[in-house]
C-alpha cells in the first residue's frame, strides 16, 4: 500500500471554489492528499482508478472545509485590560480611555515589561484556542512595542509561533499603531526616530510579511500613514490598514492607492472609499468582535461592498482592548447576526477571502495544488458553523496533510 498518499472519502466537501453550487459543495466527495497538497478532489465515483489500491479514510458524511484563516489579530501582547472593560461599562468611551493614557498605551507598558518567553507563552494560549477551532493560518501584528526592541521582540515571538505549533503565520509590522507617551504631540518625530527605523530593522531580519497602520484621530493621519507606506513600498512590502473604524479620514482610499492587500474595520467607510477598494482589488476585512465590544452602532457598508464586488473577509481582531475574542467560529456568528452576512459569506470570509487578504495564494479553497490544510466538522451542513453559538464541532484538523 502507498502510504505517501492520503485519501479522505465519504465527505461533503465545502470547496469554496466558485462552481455555482453554494459553498462550492461536492456531495459524496473524495479528496486525495499527496506531498502535503491536494492532488485530486471530486465526486467519489469519479476517483481515478490508479487510486483504487490506496487505503481510504471514511469520514462518515462529515463536512470538510479549508482550514480556517484568521487574517487580522494582535495575539502577541503583555497584560490584559479587564479594568478598562469595567471603565467602559461605567460609561467611558474607548477614545476617552485611550486619551486618559489607558487603552493601547497601557498594553504597550505591559508588553515592554514582558520577556520574549512570557509573550510567547501568553500568545500560545490564544493561538491554541484558535487552532482548536480549525484555524490553520493566522496573521499576527506588532504594534504594542512602539519602540524598536519591543516591536522586534513581538515579531520574533510571532515567527516562533509557527515553529511551536502546526500553523502558518503571516506577520504585519504595526509600528504606526499609537503614539507613545514620550512622543506625545510629536507623531512625525516618532515616525522618523522610531517607527521607520524599526520597520527597516525588522525587515532586514526577515520578520515582516506586510506593513499595517492605524489611521484614526487617536492615532495617525493619512499623511503620516503615507510616509509609512512609502517606506514599505521602498522595501517591497505589501500594505494594509486599520481604516475608518471610529471616523472617516479617507484612509481606505489612501491604502487602495498603494494597492493594499486589505483595509480593515471600515464602519465609517463611504462609497468613494468602497469604489477605491474595488479598483485596487483590496479585501475588506470586517471585525465584528470590535464592533460588539465597543458597542458600535455604525455598521460597515456591507451592501455597498457587495454592489462594488469588494471581497469581504472576517477576522477576530483578537486584542486585549477592543476585541478580547479568540474564537473565529463566534466571529462568523457575529458576522451574520451583527453585519447580516450570509453563512456562506462568513465561511468564505475566513477561508478563500482571508487567504487573499494575506496574499496566501495556495490556501483558502479545496482544489488541486492547494496546501492540504483542512478542517473536518461533525455537522451536516456548512451553515451550522455560523449558526451555532459557543459550540465547536471540529472533528479534526489537517495541516499540510498531517494531523
Ligand atoms: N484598532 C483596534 O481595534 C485595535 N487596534 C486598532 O488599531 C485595538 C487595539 C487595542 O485596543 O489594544
Ligand atoms: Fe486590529
Amino acid at each position: 500500500m502507498d502510504v505517501s498518499k492520503r485519501i479522505l472519502t465519504n465527505a461533503r466537501l465545502a470547496t469554496l471554489v466558485d462552481t455555482g453550487a453554494p459553498y462550492g459543495l461536492i456531495e459524496d466527495g473524495t479528496l486525495v492528499i499527496e506531498g502535503g497538497r491536494i492532488a485530486w478532489i471530486g465526486k467519489t465515483p469519479d476517483l481515478p482508478s490508479h487510486y483504487s489500491s490506496c487505503k481510504k479514510e471514511d469520514l462518515g458524511g462529515r463536512v470538510v472545509t479549508p482550514g480556517l484563516i484568521d487574517c487580522h489579530t494582535h495575539v502577541v501582547f503583555g497584560g490584559d485590560r479587564a479594568r478598562e472593560f469595567e471603565m467602559r461599562l461605567e460609561g467611558a468611551t474607548y477614545e476617552e480611555v485611550a486619551r486618559a493614557g489607558g487603552g493601547i498605551i497601557s498594553t504597550v507598558k505591559a508588553t515592554r515589561a514582558a520577556s520574549e518567553e512570557d509573550l510567547l507563552a501568553a500568545a500560545l494560549t490564544r493561538v491554541d484556542a484558535l487552532i482548536a477551532e480549525g484555524i490553520t493560518a493566522i496573521e499576527i501584528k506588532s504594534g504594542y512595542g512602539l519602540d524598536r526592541d519591543t516591536e522586534l521582540r513581538m515579531l520574533r515571538v510571532a515567527r516562533r509561533i509557527a515553529k511551536e505549533r502546526p500553523v502558518t503565520v503571516r506577520t504585519s509590522f504595526l509600528g504606526a499603531h499609537a503614539i507613545p507617551p514620550d512622543y506625545k504631540d510629536r507623531p512625525d518625530a516618532y515616525l522618523d526616530e522610531v517607527c521607520l527605523p524599526a520597520l527597516e530593522a525588522a525587515h532586514s531580519e526577515g520578520l515582516i510579511d506586510a506593513v499595517d497602520g492605524f489611521c484614526e484621530g487617536i492615532a495617525f493621519s493619512p499623511e503620516q500613514i503615507r510616509r509609512v507606506f512609502d517606506k514599505a513600498r521602498d522595501l517591497g512590502l505589501a500594505v494594509k490598514l486599520h481604516a475608518e473604524q471610529l471616523s472617516n479620514l479617507g484612509g481606505t482610499a489612501l491604502a487602495a492607492s498603494y494597492g493594499a492587500l486589505s483595509a480593515d474595520h471600515l464602519e465609517y467607510l463611504d462609497e468613494a472609499g468602497v469604489s477605491a477598494m474595488a479598483a485596487s482589488g483590496s479585501v475588506a476585512v470586517v471585525l465584528p468582535g470590535a464592533f460588539y465590544t465597543l458597542r458600535e452602532t455604525q455598521l460597515p457598508p456591507m451592501d455597498l461592498l457587495r454592489q462594488h464586488k469588494v471581497p469581504i473577509a472576517l477576522a477576530t481582531d483578537c486584542n486585549p482592548g477592543s476585541s478580547p475574542l479568540a474564537s473565529l467560529l463566534l466571529t462568523m456568528n457575529m458576522g451574520c447576526t451583527l453585519f447580516r452576512m450570509t453563512p456562506e459569506e462568513a465561511l468564505a470570509g475566513v477561508t478563500r477571502v482571508a487567504a487573499r487578504a494575506l496574499g496566501l495564494d495556495d490556501q483558502g479553497t479545496l482544489e488541486p495544488g492547494k496546501r492540504a490544510d483542512l478542517a473536518v466538522w461533525n455537522i451536516a451542513h456548512p451553515a451550522e458553523l455560523s449558526y451555532r453559538i459557543g459550540f465547536n464541532a471540529l472533528e479534526k484538523r489537517i495541516f499540510g496533510g498531517s494531523e
